[in-house]
């Protein structure tokens, strides 16, 4: 093989595909960086599912679990004894830490390196950061694809941590599976949570930090706002957990939670309803993204700078302007 054909995307795909951590890594970086480099390997990545013998993944079967909350409340943490339980399984596992507001990747964030490192040498753990790179469509567009390169890649457990609760996180953490919304004791978090637009989106709420004073006190506050909550009777209502992630107290019972509402999803048949209502949200981001970049395109050349001295002097009018621009 050449090494044109090795290091294109078909090439890197079946690398990565092959247990290739660094061709997997070289993959999520195209993935993150978008442009033509996310649509190549997005394309290699589809073409490869008609091949694809029926006893392997399909490249969107990774069960993704989300793990979001404030910053500091030990979703990293968390994370890393999830991990710990998980191996215990034998259940082989990727973890995106997705960070919207930070310019680093690629494993840069050192402290969930550190973290994380108790796996740091486990083929059956693939730790990977994923940062803003203010191209087409951001996060939200790149990680679902890098979420299907992780399944191909022979990873059916996805956890997903998003840094901070702001729209981006809210908007990336409620694009997974199972979400798990991490609180710490302490006066007012649950409220703080509702607040964030979190209640909404929790699947799994984890009272982390246990081992500090008011945990019990913050499970009731939980489950006294989901009493209010008015569930319906069919529908999941969210769970409440202590544990405390530095000892790894509790852990167990957090993955019995996420295997509880994995079972719900599936027999209720709302995995598939979800994973359909994403695919649309997903093309609609695309579809939101590329008229964004439409716009610039058309709105900053010379016919563009025409237009508007003509618009100035009144001698056309803006919707006129816009159908001449877009071609219409
Ligand atoms: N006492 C106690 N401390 C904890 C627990 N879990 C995490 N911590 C500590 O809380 C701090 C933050 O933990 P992280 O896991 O980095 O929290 P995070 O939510 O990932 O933080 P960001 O990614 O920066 O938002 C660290 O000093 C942890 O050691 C716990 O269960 N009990
Ligand atoms: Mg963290």
């Amino acid at each position: 093989m050449s090494r044109d054909t090795q290091s294109g995307p078909e090439g890197l795909r079946d690398a990565a595909c092959r247990g290739d951590r660094a061709a997997l890594a070289r993959v999520l970086s195209m993935v993150e960086r978008g442009g033509p480099d996310a649509r190549a390997i997005a394309a290699a990545m589809t073409r490869l599912a008609p091949t694809r013998a029926p006893s392997q993944a399909s490249p969107a079967a990774s069960y993704t679990v989300g793990i979001t909350g404030a910053p500091g409340s030990g979703k990293s943490t968390l994370t890393n004894a999830l991990l710990g339980v998980m191996r215990g399984r034998d259940e082989r596992v990727a973890v995106l830490a997705v960070d919207p507001s930070s310019p680093y990747s690629g494993g840069a964030i050192l402290g969930d390196r550190l973290r994380m490192g108790d796996h740091a040498l486990d083929e059956g753990v693939f730790v990977r950061s994923m940062a803003t790179r203010g191209h087409l469509g951001g996060l939200a567009v790149a990680t679902p694809e890098a979420v299907r390169v992780l399944g191909a890649a022979g990873y059916p457990w996805v956890l997903v941590e998003t840094v901070g609760v702001g729209q981006v996180e809210v908007e990336v953490a409620g694009h997974t599976d199972t979400t798990v919304v991490v609180v710490n004791p302490g006066w007012g978090d649950a409220v703080q949570a509702a607040k964030a637009g979190l209640m909404e989106i929790a699947d799994i709420f984890v009272v982390n930090k246990a081992d500090r004073p008011g945990a019990a006190e913050a499970q009731r506050d939980l489950e006294r706002m989901l009493d209010m909550a008015s569930i319906p009777e069919a529908a999941w209502r969210p769970l409440v957990v202590q544990a405390t992630a530095t000892s790894g107290a509790g852990v167990d019972a957090v993955w019995q939670a996420i295997i509880d509402h994995r079972r719900h999803l599936e027999t209720s048949g709302q995995l598939a309803e979800q994973r359909r209502q994403r695919a649309r949200d997903e093309i609609a981001r695309m579809v939101a993204a590329r008229l964004a970049e439409r716009s610039r395109e058309v709105t900053s050349g010379d016919q563009a700078a025409e237009l508007a001295e003509a618009l100035a002097r009144g001698e056309t009018d803006p919707w006129t302007a816009a159908d001449e621009l877009l071609g219409l």
